[in-house]
């Protein structure tokens, strides 16, 4: 976890940071952008949620868990006021954030209803700043409390540091994981492996290591999963991101053209560094039926053209996830023995 911020729509000042904690967060272009974006999102909505939501910030590696608030205020237009709690975190935690939302949920409201009646009360700043530093606390005592239960208190199996010596671990196969941004890679790899804090960051390669062990007919497959963590789009750390890869995914979102489009550019781009191997083409998001853009027709073309399996899945609802790693953890084990 990186920060919070409280930030209030000001009437004159626009979107603000109220208070941060810690207040220093750093960098600083932070305490500015952050309220703007959270706000301008507010202002597209239809109807600001009293949900939270999760809202990238791809400029600074990092992500948000946002709770909008809203307060009222006779002084203000419409008698209605505006707030947010953000919470800030890197990129490469999104799996923890995913996983446990609704205990994260449950905070969020919880302060939001402190900070509602701390508006409509006019209370001083410091009164924030102390609604920030509890919450903070809160939040980091409910990961620590997490971590222990997803681990059972144990350390977390360290991978090699470094991703040379990661791979080349002999008893379980590199799995990479590869598409656009946004098509639920990440959601798939956790709907599949369950563990959100067992993961080994690379930060050279800005990659997530997964592990899992898969049973199929009396055979054991061990495999780690390579995931990208954030946006990166064929950045120049790929080579080291495919290489000793025995299976890859190239996952698209089946309510997205574009993704769709770009499977192509994904599997040359492995295929020219590493030459061929496994591959399956994950469609995603299945569950989206009403928003689907990508039809039965074009997938079969591309399928006879890759000469690659072809599996549609939803992290959301679970559907074929399991499916699509099985197939491929036998497709691996069958080449390798
Ligand atoms: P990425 O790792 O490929 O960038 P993520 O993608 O796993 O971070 O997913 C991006 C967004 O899509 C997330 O939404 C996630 O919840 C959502 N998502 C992933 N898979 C599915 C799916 O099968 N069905 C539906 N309906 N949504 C899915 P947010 O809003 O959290 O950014
Ligand atoms: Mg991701």
């Amino acid at each position: 976890m990186k920060g919070l911020i409280y930030t209030v729509f000001d009437e004159k000042l626009g979107p603000i940071a109220k208070v941060c904690q810690p207040a220093d967060l750093s960098p600083p272009e932070l305490q500015e952008k952050v309220p703007m974006m959270v706000m301008n999102i507010a202002s597209n909505m239809q109807e600001v949620v009293q949900a939270i939501a999760t809202i990238p910030i791809p400029a600074f590696g990092i992500k948000s868990l946002v709770r909008f608030i809203k307060f009222n205020d006779p002084q203000l237009r419409g008698g209605i006021g505006e707030a947010a709690l953000v919470l800030l975190f890197d990129e490469a935690e999104d799996t923890i954030y995913y996983k446990y939302i609704k205990q994260f949920e449950e905070v969020f409201n919880k302060y939001a209803k402190v900070a509602k009646s701390f508006q409509e009360k006019k209370a001083p700043k410091t009164h924030y700043t102390t609604l920030l530093g509890s919450m903070s606390d809160e939040l980091r005592g409910l990961l620590e409390v997490l971590e222990k239960e997803e681990t059972g208190g144990e350390k977390t199996r360290a991978f090699a540091s470094d991703e040379s010596e990661a791979s080349r671990d002999e008893f379980a196969f590199k799995l990479v994981i590869l598409g656009d941004g946004s098509v639920g890679k990440t959601s798939l790899v956790l709907h599949f492996t369950d563990k959100a804090f067992r993961q080994t960051y690379l930060p050279t390669i800005g990659t997530n290591l997964s592990e899992k062990n898969v049973e199929f007919d009396g055979i054991k497959v061990g495999l780690v999963i390579w995931d990208i963590a954030g946006q990166a789009k064929f950045n120049k750390f790929r080579k080291n991101f495919y290489k000793g890869g025995k299976g890859v995914f190239i996952v698209f979102d089946l309510t997205s053209k574009e993704s769709f489009k770009n499977v192509k550019a994904w599997y040359d781009d492995v295929v020219s560094t590493i030459g061929t191997v496994p591959c399956i083409v994950i469609g995603n998001k299945l569950d989206l039926k009403e928003k689907r853009e990508v039809d039965d027709a074009s997938i079969a073309a591309l399928k006879a053209e890759l000469k690659c399996d072809v599996v549609l899945t939803s992290a959301l609802t679970g559907d074929h996830v399991n499916d699509a790693f099985i197939t491929m953890a036998r497709l691996i084990h069958m080449l390798n023995h």
